[in-house]
């Protein structure tokens, strides 16, 4: 494989209420990438729109959950001076790419894929074609910047190897194109999931073996990151756990998900492993567990949701930081696109 120019994307979606899942199993770790990577962090509104506005909020909320996402982006201590960060509305070489990446695509890969099981239910006929495509979009937002590393959580792992397939294949059908432009083996890099750490899949705090997600219709399944200290203790203090006491090693949580699941939101946000949790409480009853969890979330999140509410206060600063990432997104991006067109075969401006 050729060398790529290492680069990370990775996208949330302005959807609902962003939570501790997408805290810990994506933002959180988008931080000490800044390090080792140009990174770019989307706000991925058009995937939002794949489910209806009943459940977005329609076009007012959609705008400010935009700005909540990027907020979070921000408060938790993404540079956008050095890194990017923008809509994906914003840049529409993403639309303009999901086109070639729905003609590389085959329906059978679609048909695997369990997030649009999940999200369509039963009533499949009636889940928009956006939804059924949402993969695509997502091989497009990595593709069309020609990203080599996308920091997700363990629910995205199987859209990202869709992202992987697509690329294959792409260069796979247009080989001599690729070598004739002037692009040697491969024009797109196969991406590399970075899906590591306690935190992968955190679960719902009121049934240990479904995702925290924002769509539960339960407000208690999940720590929103705007919640305050006595939300976030009163959640902890109702979550779901057995009538034994925490084990002192790892093992010991296996079939115990309810506990396995507050041990690694533990260890997350502390930074340390389950392994080390273990050793500090193993034995011990779940009440003196979950007052030390308060304590941890309360000081973690306490200061980022304040830091978000204040940013989201000032729309005008967050709208200047989202146009000023899009133009340097689209400073990439657009080269991207024109040589896919070349590669492909399309005649256009010169
Ligand atoms: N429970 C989770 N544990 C770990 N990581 C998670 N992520 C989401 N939920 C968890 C990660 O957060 C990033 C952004 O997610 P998203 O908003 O783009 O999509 P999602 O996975 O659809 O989020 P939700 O909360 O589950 O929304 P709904 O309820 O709409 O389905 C991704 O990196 C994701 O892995």
């Amino acid at each position: 494989m050729a060398a790529f120019k290492e680069r990370v994307f990775s996208g949330v979606q302005p959807t609902g209420n962003l939570h501790l899942g997408n805290y810990l199993g994506a933002i959180a770790r988008f931080v000490p990438l800044q390090e080792k990577y140009d990174c770019i962090y989307c706000v991925v509104d058009m995937h939002a729109i794949t489910m209806p506005p009943s459940v977005w909020g329609g076009p007012q909320e959609l705008k400010r959950q935009i700005r909540e996402v990027t907020a979070a982006f921000l408060a938790a201590g993404i540079d956008p001076k050095r890194h990017i960060v923008f809509n994906q509305s914003q840049v529409s070489e993403h639309a303009e790419l999901a086109w070639i990446c729905n003609c590389i695509a085959r329906i059978g890969w679609l048909n695997r894929m369990t997030q649009f099981k999940e999200k369509a239910g039963k009533d499949r006929e009636n889940a928009s074609v956006g939804l059924y495509s949402y993969p695509t979009l997502m091989a497009a937002d990595i593709l069309v910047y020609r990203a080599t590393h996308v920091p997700v959580g363990e629910d995205q792992k199987q859209h990202l190897e869709l992202t992987r397939d697509v690329a294959q294949k792409f260069n796979n059908d247009f080989a001599e194109s690729i070598a004739a432009c002037g692009f040697g083996e491969a024009f797109f890099p196969l991406a590399e999931p970075l899906i590591q750490g306690p935190a992968m899949r955190i679960m719902s705090l009121r049934d240990g073996t479904k995702k925290m997600s924002k769509s539960d219709p339960s407000d208690n399944s999940r720590i929103n990151l705007t919640d305050d200290a006595d939300t976030i203790a009163q959640k902890i203090r109702k979550a779901k756990t057995d009538p034994e006491p925490l084990p002192s090693e790892e093992k010991g949580l296996e079939g115990r998900p309810e506990a396995d699941n507050l041990v690694g939101i533990f260890a997350a946000l502390k930074g340390v492993s389950r392994t080390d949790v273990l050793r500090e409480f193993g034995g011990g009853q779940f009440s003196v567990f979950k007052a030390a969890l308060i304590d941890l979330a309360v000081d973690r999140l306490g200061p980022l949701g304040a830091e978000m509410k204040r940013l989201v206060d000032d729309p005008a600063h967050i709208d200047a930081v989202l146009s000023d990432g899009a133009d340097r997104a689209r400073a990439i991006a657009r080269p991207v696109m024109d040589a896919v067109k070349d590669i492909t075969g399309f005649v256009r401006r010169g």
